[in-house]
């Protein structure tokens, strides 16, 4: 970095102790060194100091009564990134780990996979440090009440319109919605991932694994191959994890391992995913129960195993940095051909630079896991129209949408001198978007 390192010194100075955002900016920024010598209107203006720096944060208490009747505090976050192209849109995430260099990670990369949908979407995260594991209905409920009894101040349908991510799903959703409309007393498309009785969208479910899939069909079918016969591996056992397994399955590859926090589990013979559904969408419970009903699959206790299973295509669907160089080694080693991320920077800066020395073909995060915020921005089109389109409608517009983000990461690769590196290639068509409409707006005093 020449240009722009006087911009990643002061995102570390000012952010201190937040290595996941400088990881995400840190990765964006090198790529976008050749923009910054084409447009040096924009460094002049400041593109690049402000887009690293959030519009908003909110941060705030949330206190709720467990089912003992104590009181219980949680520390909830909204982190308005962006608003140059939409209005603030990303999810929530409920997990233990969430802090301000989690989300602050996730509301920067958000901004340019948003970018990269072509849908008018700004960037944004939030969550909380709650743990929905091990709570019951009505603590979730009590919990995601009283997140929205704060949170319904800071968003709206035009203002900005969060949704799901790790340990938010339809449940969670629903209690939050809930909440906003008692509370404002409008039925408007302010959370996205609702329920199909009350404005949700038809494929929202399915929108982020079956989007991965899409993309990394278009990135794969470049090289001559295909997912037919493929052997894939994919991690996590949740939303993503869920919908990429269906899909490999309907374009004739064979997953043979999922994961959740606590272990894998491998079937040669294909994970049957009618059995996960029930454990992990209806009943709540790990993956370990699954070689219950299917005694010739194994379960391994830890999580980070799963990389050791030999395999043509992985695609990490958990969390961030799960996949690490040695990983990837492994994984380029037993002859993976290609990585998909479902899951939000799941590789560490090591394991790509793995995986693009050694030709494997890389779908970065913020191009291949768009699918997702994409489809929820059809549902903010449904719900402004107050109409709804059919299952194969969204999906189809879903896929054109996909291989769009493909043309168009590759395309901008090639164009900036980066070849067929598609992390740059991301960064690259996402950013230009942001970068124009933050230039045309001018300088907010
Ligand atoms: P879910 O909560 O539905 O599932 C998460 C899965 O990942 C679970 O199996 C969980 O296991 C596992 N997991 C979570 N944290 C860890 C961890 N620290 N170590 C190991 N395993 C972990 O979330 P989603 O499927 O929605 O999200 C998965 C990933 O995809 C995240 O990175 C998210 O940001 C990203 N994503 C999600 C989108 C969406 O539309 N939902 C859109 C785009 C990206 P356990 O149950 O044991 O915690
Ligand atoms: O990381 C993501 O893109 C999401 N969790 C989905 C966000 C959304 O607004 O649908």
């Amino acid at each position: 970095m020449k240009l722009l390192s006087n911009v990643m010194e002061q995102v570390v100075k000012r952010n201190p102790n937040e290595p996941e955002f400088h990881q995400a900016v840190r990765e964006v920024l090198e790529s976008l060194e050749p923009v910054a010598e084409r447009h040096p209107e924009w460094v002049k203006a400041g593109i690049f100091e402000r887009i690293v720096e959030p519009e908003r944060q909110i941060v705030f208490r949330v206190p709720w009564l467990d089912d003992k009747g104590n009181v219980q505090v949680n520390r909830g976050y909204r982190i308005q990134f962006n608003s140059a192209i939409g209005p603030y849109k990303g999810g929530l995430r409920l997990h233990p780990s969430v802090n301000f260099s989690i989300l602050k990670f996730l509301g920067f990369e958000q901004i340019l996979k948003n970018s990269l949908t072509s849908l008018p979407i700004g960037g944004a995260k939030g969550g909380s440090d709650f743990d929905p594991k091990g709570k019951s209905d009505n603590e979730v409920m009590k919990f995601c009440q009283s997140f929205m009894t704060e949170l319904c101040k800071h968003i709206g349908p035009d203002t900005d319109v969060p949704a799901g991510d790790i340990g938010t799903g339809g449940r969670e959703i629903g209690y939050m919605y809930g909440q906003y409309k008692r509370l404002r007393n409008e039925f408007t498309g302010v959370l996205t991932g609702k329920g199909l009785t009350w404005g949700g969208s038809l494929a929202r479910t399915e929108a982020t694994g079956y989007g991965l899939c899409y993309f990394m069909d278009e990135a794969i079918q470049a090289k001559g191959k295909s997912f037919k016969g493929a052997t894939v591996v994919i991690s996590g056992s949740g939303n993503v994890a869920i919908y990429a397994t269906e899909k490999v399955n309907q374009l004739g590859g064979k997953v043979v391992a999922l994961s959740d926090s606590n272990g894998y589990i491998y079937d040669a013979e294909g994970i049957k995913l009618d059995t996960v559904k029930r454990l992990k969408e209806v009943e709540r419970k790990r993956i370990s129960e699954y070689v219950k009903f299917h005694p010739s699959a194994k379960y391994t206790e830890g999580c980070s195993g799963i990389w050791n299973i030999k395999c043509d295509i992985a695609l990490p669907c958990a969390t961030q940095n799960e996949i690490n160089e040695i990983s990837a080694k492994t994984l380029v080693a037993n002859g993976c051909f290609a990585v998909g991320e479902g899951a939000n920077m799941p590789s560490t800066p090591e394991a790509i630079d793995v995986f693009l020395k050694n030709n494997v073909v890389f779908g970065p995060a913020k191009a291949a896991n768009a699918g997702g915020v994409a489809t929820s921005a059809l549902e903010m089109c449904q719900n402004s129209a107050r109409y709804s389109w059919t299952f194969e409608e969204v999906d189809a517009k879903l896929k054109n949408i996909m291989v769009n983000i493909y043309k168009n990461a590759s395309a901008a690769a090639k164009e900036y001198g980066f070849g067929d590196n598609l992390v740059a290639g991301a960064n690259i068509a996402g950013f230009l978007k942001v970068a124009d409409a933050m230039y045309a707006q001018g300088i907010a005093y």
